[in-house]
């Protein structure tokens, strides 16, 4: 099995440089459809990521009571009720996101997503959880599904057990990545990106203070922003992957204990990794 790494020097050659003569929607409009009463900080880490990641315009789709929550700590995002017609949030999004503390009970919504949004889509989280009921529009669908699951999540979409999925990491991405022809993230020390074609890239950057709630929503909110900015999923997605790593082995480096490491901390310091590294 053939699996390449994804270095630093290929997030270097493949960083988009910000045009001075660039306005807001030139750097990916991006949705996001995520929090519900119980996990608003779901919705803030996602959105509140993929604001620092760069993203041009940052809308979020959440329930009515989680809004000021969310724009409480992300002030440059916008807002869409839940309850409202998904069309309109999908419309003039070079991008959207779903699942990050959506609960379970929202999957009308990542189907209405799968069918008929035309841009690359990423599901995360609850987002995932009927996901394998939904393979023949899976199937069917053309633009770009990336999907980013955790051991666990993994585990539920491909129907076998977890140790299953830990003990045969490669092939598991792989297979799903052909099957259903997307890309799978699966996360994990040492995360791996399958494409579609099954070619697959590892991840080295990362420490175990990111095994703590909040993480991912994170790095949803990081691929979002990346996909929105690059021309390739892949190199978006492996690059948002490698600097997520790169930034809570940063927070390790400036003295932080494994222990303390957080998903806003991860978020605060992105700035200053972006700018030691590019
Ligand atoms: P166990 O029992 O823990 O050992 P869930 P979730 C397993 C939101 N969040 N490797 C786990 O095993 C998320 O966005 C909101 C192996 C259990 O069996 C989601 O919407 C936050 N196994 C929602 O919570 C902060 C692993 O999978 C199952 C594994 C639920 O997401 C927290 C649990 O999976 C959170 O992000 C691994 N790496 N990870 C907020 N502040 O609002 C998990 N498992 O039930 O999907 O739980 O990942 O916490
Ligand atoms: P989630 O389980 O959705 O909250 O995502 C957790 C995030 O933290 C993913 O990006 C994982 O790759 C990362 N992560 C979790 N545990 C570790 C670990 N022990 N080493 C490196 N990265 C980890
Ligand atoms: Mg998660």
């Amino acid at each position: 099995m053939n699996v390449n790494s994804w270095s630093e020097n290929l997030v270097i050659e493949h960083w988009p440089k910000r045009d001075p003569n660039s306005h807001k929607g030139n750097h990916g409009k991006v949705g996001i459809i995520a929090g519900s009463q119980l996990m608003p900080g779901a919705a803030a880490l996602c959105a509140g990521a993929a604001v620092e990641s760069g993203a041009g315009l940052t809308a979020v789709n959440t329930v009515r009571t989680v809004i000021p929550i969310v724009a409480g700590h992300v002030p440059e995002a916008t807002f869409y009720h839940r309850d409202d017609d998904l069309n309109g949030f999908m419309e003039g999004k070079d991008a959207v996101a779903a699942g990050p503390g959506l609960g379970r009970l929202s999957d009308d919504i990542i189907e209405d997503l799968i069918t008929n949004f035309d841009g690359p889509l990423v599901i995360d989280a609850d987002g995932l959880y009927e996901l394998r009921s939904h393979e023949v529009i899976i199937r069917k669908r053309t633009a770009p599904l990336i999907i980013t699951p955790h051991a666990g999540e993994m585990a539920r979409i491909i129907n076998e057990d977890i140790e299953y999925v830990t003990g045969n990491r490669y092939e598991a991405a792989e297979k799903l990545a052909i099957d259903y022809g997307i890309y799978v993230v699966l996360k994990g020390p040492e995360t791996i990106v399958a494409e579609p074609d099954g070619t697959l890239w590892v991840n080295h950057t990362g420490n175990a203070g990111l095994a703590k709630g909040g993480t991912g929503d994170v790095l949803t909110g990081m691929i979002l922003a990346f996909i929105g900015r690059y021309d390739d999923i892949q190199p978006a997605v492996s690059s948002a992957v490698y600097m997520h790593g790169y930034a809570a082995d940063y927070l390790i480096e400036h003295g932080e204990a494994m222990e303390s490491v957080t998903a806003s901390k991860v978020i605060k310091i992105l700035s200053s990794s972006f700018e030691r590294l590019i």
